[in-house]
C-alpha cells in the first residue's frame, strides 16, 4: 500500500507512525485511517518489530475527524461505516504496544486515537480535548467512555460539556498521560521507551498488554483470575527460564521470543 496521509518508518525494533496531513492539523479521513489500519497491522505481523510509536507534528497530533467531510454527512452514511469510524475498533486489535507521542493539539477524534494507544507521552505543548458538543455532535470513538476512566467523570464530564482544552501538566495529574516532556525531546524519549520495551521478550510484553487491558473489561476478581493464569503461563516460555538465569548469572537477557 502506497502511503500518502501517513509517514512509516522503522527506527531499529520500533515501527514509528507519523501521521502526516499538514494543512488540516492531521485531520482524520478515511484515506488517513485505512493506512494507519494498514500500517498497524503490518507492523504487528513483522517479526522484527517489538513496539509501534503513533505520532503527528509538534502543532498537532490530530485536531480531530475531518470536518469538511462529516459537515454533510448523513445518519445513513455514518451507520453504514462509510465514515472515518470504520477500522477504529480494528486498532484495538494490535497485539503490540503502541505509545502515543502526543504533541500540540489532540482533539475530538485526535483525542480518542491517543486514547486508543496503550500510553501517551506527551509534549509540554500538548492539548487534550473532546470539543465535539461546540459542532453539535459528541465524540464518536470512545471520547465519553475512555476520559472518565481516564480522569475521572467529573473531568470527563467538564471537558466533553465545556469542550475546555486540558494542557499536558494537568493530563499528566489527571493521569490521561504517563509523562510530559520538552517538546524537542518529545521522539527521543518516545523511542526510548519504545526501544526498552521492544528489547523485552514480545510474548510477555503482549500477556501483559492483554491483562492490563483486561483491567478496563472486567470486575477486579476476574481481572485478577485473568493475570494469575497469564502469570502461569510465563513459565511455559523459555525467555522466562532466561531471563531469571540471566539474573542469577548476572548478565544481560537473550530472550528469543520464544
Ligand atoms: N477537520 C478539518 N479541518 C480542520 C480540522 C478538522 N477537525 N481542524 C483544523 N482543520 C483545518 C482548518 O480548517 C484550517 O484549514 P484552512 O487553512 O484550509 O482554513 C487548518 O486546519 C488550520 O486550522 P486553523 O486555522 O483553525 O488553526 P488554528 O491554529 O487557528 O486552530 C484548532 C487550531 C484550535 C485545532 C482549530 O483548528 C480547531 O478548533 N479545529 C477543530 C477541532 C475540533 O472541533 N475537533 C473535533 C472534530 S469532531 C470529531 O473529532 C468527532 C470524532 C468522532 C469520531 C472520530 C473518528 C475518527
Amino acid at each position: 500500500m502506497n502511503y500518502e496521509a501517513i509517514l512509516v518508518e522503522t527506527k531499529g525494533k520500533v515501527g514509528v507512525i507519523t501521521l502526516n496531513r499538514p494543512k488540516a492539523l492531521n485531520a482524520l479521513n478515511d484515506q488517513l485511517m485505512d493506512e494507519l489500519g494498514h500500517a498497524l497491522n503490518e507492523f504487528d505481523k513483522n517479526e522484527q518489530i517489538g513496539c509501534i510509536v503513533l505520532t503527528g507534528s509538534e502543532k498537532a497530533f490530530a485536531a480531530g475527524a475531518d470536518i469538511t467531510l462529516m459537515v454533510n454527512y448523513t445518519y445513513m452514511d455514518a451507520f453504514n461505516g462509510n465514515y472515518v469510524t470504520r477500522n477504529w475498533e480494528h486498532i484495538r486489535q494490535i497485539r503490540k504496544p503502541v505509545i502515543a507521542a502526543v504533541a500540540g493539539y489532540a482533539l475530538g477524534g485526535g483525542c480518542e486515537l491517543a486514547m486508543m494507544c496503550d500510553f501517551i507521552i506527551a509534549a509540554e505543548n500538548a492539548k487534550f480535548g473532546q470539543p465535539e458538543i461546540k459542532l453539535a455532535t459528541i465524540p464518536g470513538c470512545g471520547g465519553t467512555q475512555r476520559l472518565p476512566r481516564a480522569i475521572s467523570k467529573s473531568k470527563a464530564m467538564d471537558m466533553c460539556l465545556t469542550a475546555r482544552m486540558m494542557d499536558a501538566v494537568e493530563a499528566e495529574r489527571a493521569g490521561l498521560v504517563s509523562r510530559v516532556v520538552p517538546l524537542d525531546k518529545l521522539m527521543e524519549e518516545t523511542l526510548a521507551a519504545a526501544t526498552t520495551i521492544a528489547g523485552m521478550s514480545l510474548p510477555i510484553v503482549m500477556m501483559i498488554k492483554d491483562s492490563v487491558n483486561r483491567a478496563y473489561e472486567t470486575t477486579l476478581s476476574e481481572g485478577v483470575q485473568y493475570e494469575r493464569r497469564m502469570f502461569y503461563s510465563t513459565f511455559a516460555s523459555e525467555d522466562q527460564k532466561e531471563g531469571m538465569k540471566s539474573f542469577l548469572e548476572k548478565r544481560l537477557p537473550n530472550f528469543r521470543n520464544l
